[in-house]
C-alpha cells in the first residue's frame, strides 16, 4: 500500500472496498462468536420456554447490533487514521450533501434494521403468549393447555398459580388444590403454567429469574403471565419493584419437580392445611384480595400455621393495639 501522506499525487486506495471487506469479515466473526460462544451463556438461561425465548431474543439482537457497532466504530477509526487533517491543512472535507448513493444507503439500511426489529419484536411477543411477562387480567394471547378445576399430571392441564405479594413476602396459592398456600414456589416440569400475580398492599414485581418470568404485582390487579418449565431445579424469586424498606429482603426460592412429585407435594400441603385449619381461615380464592375487608384473618393464620407478613399478620389486624 502506498502512503497518502506524501505531497505528490498518489493513487487513492479503494477505501470503500477496504472498509466493506473489513466490515464483512469482522461482522461475520463477531456474529459467529455471539451465536456459538455467547448465546448459550446469556441470561436468563434456558430453564423454561419464556427464558429460552428471551435468551434467543437477546442473541438475535446482539447479532443484529454487532455489524452496526462494528460499522460505526470501524469507520470512525479508519477515518481518524486515514483522513485526519494534516498539519497546515485548513481545507474542508468532501461535501456529502446531495450524495444520493450515500443518502439512499443510509435511509434503506436504517429503515430495514428498524422494520426488522419491529416485526421480530411483535412476533416474539405474540407467539410465546407474552414470553413470561404480565399480560394483564385478559391476555390477548394464551398459552395452550386445558383449563381445569383440578390439576392432574400427564394431561396437559394448565396449572394455575396465584402469586401474592405483600410487604415483604411472597405467597403462592394453588386454586386447583383447594386454594392451599405455600411460601415456597413448587412447579411441575413440562406443564403450562398460568401465573396470576397480585398484591395486598403496595406495588411489587414478581421476578422468577431462571423461568424468565417478570410480572408486576399490583393491588386490585390480576396480572397473568405464562411459562412452561423445561428443566427441573431451583428457581430464585425476587421482588423487582422498590416496595419499602425491606424490598431487598423480599425473596424466596422455588423448585421445579416432576409432575408426580408436584402432585404429591400439592395434595400433601392441601391435606395438611385442611387438617390444621389454614384452608378454613383463608379467604375464598379470588383473583384479587382486599385486605381491608378481611378483618382478624391474620390472627387465625398465625395461630394455625405461623405465616406472618410485615405487620406480624398475614393480613393487617383491625385491632390498633396489635403490632
Ligand atoms: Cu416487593
Amino acid at each position: 500500500m502506498t502512503s497518502t501522506a506524501s505531497t505528490e499525487p498518489a493513487a487513492e486506495p479503494r477505501h470503500w472496498l477496504r472498509l466493506l471487506v473489513a466490515w464483512l469479515v469482522l461482522s461475520l466473526a463477531a456474529d459467529l462468536v455471539i451465536w456459538f460462544v455467547w448465546f448459550p451463556h446469556l441470561p436468563p438461561g434456558d430453564m423454561s420456554t419464556s427464558a429460552r425465548l428471551q435468551q434467543f431474543d437477546i442473541a438475535v439482537l446482539a447479532i443484529a447490533g454487532a455489524p452496526v457497532f462494528i460499522g460505526v466504530v470501524g469507520y470512525f477509526i479508519y477515518a481518524i487514521v486515514n483522513w485526519r487533517a494534516r498539519a497546515g491543512d485548513d481545507s474542508d472535507g468532501t461535501p456529502i450533501h446531495g450524495n444520493v448513493k450515500l443518502q439512499a444507503t443510509w435511509i434503506i439500511g436504517t429503515s430495514a434494521i428498524v422494520l426488522f426489529l419491529a416485526v421480530f419484536g411483535t412476533y416474539e411477543l405474540i407467539v410465546p403468549a407474552g414470553a413470561g411477562a404480565g399480560e394483564g387480567p385478559q391476555p390477548i394471547w394464551k398459552l395452550a393447555g386445558n383449563q381445569t378445576a383440578t390439576w392432574s399430571p400427564g394431561a396437559n392441564d394448565m396449572l394455575q398459580v396465584q402469586v401474592i405479594g405483600q410487604q415483604w413476602v411472597w405467597t403462592f396459592r394453588y386454586p386447583q388444590f383447594g386454594g392451599m398456600e405455600s411460601s415456597t414456589l413448587y412447579l411441575p416440569v413440562d406443564t403450562p403454567i398460568e401465573f396470576h400475580v397480585t398484591s395486598l398492599d403496595v406495588i411489587h414485581d414478581f421476578w422468577a429469574y431462571q423461568l424468565g418470568v417478570k410480572a408486576d404485582a399490583n393491588p386490585a390487579v390480576d396480572n397473568v403471565a405464562y411459562t412452561e418449565a423445561k428443566q427441573m431445579g431451583s428457581v430464585s424469586v425476587r421482588c423487582d419493584e422498590l416496595c419499602g424498606i425491606w424490598h431487598g429482603a423480599m425473596f424466596t426460592y422455588g423448585r421445579v419437580v416432576t409432575q408426580d412429585a408436584f402432585q404429591t407435594w400439592a395434595t400433601g400441603v392441601q391435606a395438611k392445611e385442611a387438617a390444621n385449619g389454614v384452608l378454613a381461615a383463608l379467604p375464598p380464592y379470588a383473583l384479587t384480595y382486599d385486605p381491608t375487608v378481611i378483618p382478624q384473618l391474620g390472627q387465625a393464620i398465625v395461630k394455625v400455621d405461623g405465616i406472618t407478613g410485615a405487620a406480624g399478620y398475614y393480613y393487617p389486624s383491625t385491632d390498633p393495639v396489635q403490632p
